[in-house]
C-alpha cells in the first residue's frame, strides 16, 4: 500500500520515513537498503570530504534508482564543496543540520531539490518556511548527537502550530507507537536514525551495534553542552572524560579536542577507549540487528499501529 500525503509526494517514497544522516553511520550501504525498503535513504556527508560523499552517491546509484537525500551537516569545514556537490549530483532530496541553511536553500530550491532543514527551535523552523523549504525536520533532544534543548514532546506540536509547511518528527522514534505518536502530535512522517544502525546493511563497527544494543536507559548521556555544540553519546570513557574536562580549565577547547575525529573512531575502528557512540536515548528500546527491510516494515505495520491507537481509546473510553 502507498501511504498517500505530501512526505511521500515530496521524496516520491513509499513510506513518509526519513533515515537519520547520521555521520560515518549512513553511507551508500544503509541508505540504498532504506530506500529499497520503501523509505528515504539518506547518506550523511558529517565531516567527510566531497570525494567520499560523491563516491557514497554514486555507490548508491549503483544499487537503486529510488530516490535518496544527502545530509548535509553544516559545521563541517566542506560544507562549502558539500552545497555544490548537491546540484552538481542533482540530489534529490538535501537535508540540512546543526546549523542554519539559509546561505544555500534559495540555490537549491533553484536547482530544483527538495529541502528539508532539520530544527530545533520554532524560530529557525519558521525561518526555513520563509526561506522556500520543503517541510522541515523537527528533532528533540532524545535524538542521538547534536541536539537541541526540547523535547520531542513539546517541540514537534509548537512547530506544527507554527508553520504551514509539513513537519516531519524526529527524536525518540523507533517503533510503530512512536510513529503513531508522532502522526497525533501532528506530525506528516517521521525521521528515525538510532534504530538503524542496528540494521545489517550498517556497515558500522560489530562494537558501536553491540553498545547500543546493551544499552540502559541512563547510559544515554550528553556531553559539550559548555561548546555550545551539545551532544547526545552513550556513556564511555571518553564520555566521561569529556565530562570533567567540561568543568575544568580551558573547558571548551579541552572537549573540542578530545572531541576530534572521535565518532569516526567509534563507528570505523570500534574504538572502546576514545571513540564516541552517539545514539538517541531510545538506544535502551533498540535490542537486535535485523535487516533495514524489516524495521521499515515494523515501523509501518499497520496493525501494530492501529493496535496502538485502539489502546489508547480503550484508554480513554475507561476513564470517560
Ligand atoms: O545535526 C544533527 N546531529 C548531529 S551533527 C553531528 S556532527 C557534530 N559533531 C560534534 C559537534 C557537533 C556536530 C552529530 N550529530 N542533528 C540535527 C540537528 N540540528 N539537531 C539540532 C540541530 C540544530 C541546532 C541548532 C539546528 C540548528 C540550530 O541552530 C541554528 C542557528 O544557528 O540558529
Amino acid at each position: 500500500m502507498k501511504y498517500p500525503g505530501t512526505i511521500c509526494e515530496l521524496t516520491g517514497t513509499q513510506y513518509p520515513l526519513i533515515q537519520g544522516g547520521m555521520a560515518w553511520v549512513s553511507d551508500a550501504s544503509l541508505a540504498a537498503a532504506v530506500s529499497m525498503a520503501g523509505g528515504l535513504g539518506v547518506i550523511a556527508a558529517g565531516n567527510a570530504p566531497p570525494e567520499w560523499v560523491e563516491k557514497q552517491v554514486k555507490l548508491l546509484r549503483e544499487q537503486t534508482d529510488k530516490p535518496f537525500g544527502l545530509n548535509v551537516m553544516l559545521l563541517s569545514p566542506y560544507v562549502a564543496q558539500i552545497a555544490d556537490l548537491v546540484y552538481d549530483l542533482k540530489v534529490p532530496v538535501v537535508i540540512t543540520g546543526a546549523g542554519n541553511p539559509d546561505a544555500y536553500v534559495k540555490r537549491w530550491k533553484e536547482a530544483g531539490c527538495v529541502v528539508a532543514p532539520v530544527v530545533a527551535s520554532r524560530a529557525l523552523a519558521m525561518l526555513m518556511e520563509r526561506m522556500g523549504a520543503d517541510f522541515v525536520i523537527a528533532e528533540g533532544c532524545e535524538a542521538g548527537g547534536h541536539i537541541g534543548e526540547l523535547t520531542s514532546m513539546v517541540l514537534w506540536p509548537d512547530i506544527v502550530r507554527n508553520v504551514k509547511i509539513p513537519v516531519v518528527a524526529a527524536g525518540g522514534i523507533f517503533d510503530a507507537a512512536g510513529v503513531a505518536a508522532a502522526f497525533c502530535l501532528g506530525a506528516a512522517g517521521v525521521q528515525v536514525g538510532t534504530r538503524f544502525i542496528l540494521a545489517e546493511e550498517c556497515t558500522a563497527h560489530a562494537e558501536y551495534k553491540e553498545r547500543v544494543i546493551r544499552a540502559k536507559d541512563i547510559d544515554s548521556k550528553v556531553t559539550g553542552r559548555i561548546t555550545g555544540h551539545p551532544v547526545r553519546v552513550l556513556r564511555s570513557p571518553l564520555q566521561r572524560e569529556l565530562a570533567s574536562a567540561e568543568y575544568g580549565p580551558d573547558g571548551a577547547a579541552m572537549v573540542e579536542k578530545l572531541g576530534e575525529g572521535s565518532l569516526m573512531r567509534a563507528v570505523v575502528q570500534g574504538d572502546k577507549e576514545h571513540g564516541s557512540f552517539m545514539a538517541g536515548q531510545c538506544a535502551c528500546l533498540c535490542d537486535r540487528v535485523q535487516p533495514a527491510a524489516e524495521i521499515v516494515r515494523e515501523l509501518f505495520d499497520p496493525n501494530a499501529i492501529h493496535a496502538t491507537l485502539a489502546k489508547a481509546g480503550n484508554a480513554l473510553e475507561a476513564n470517560a
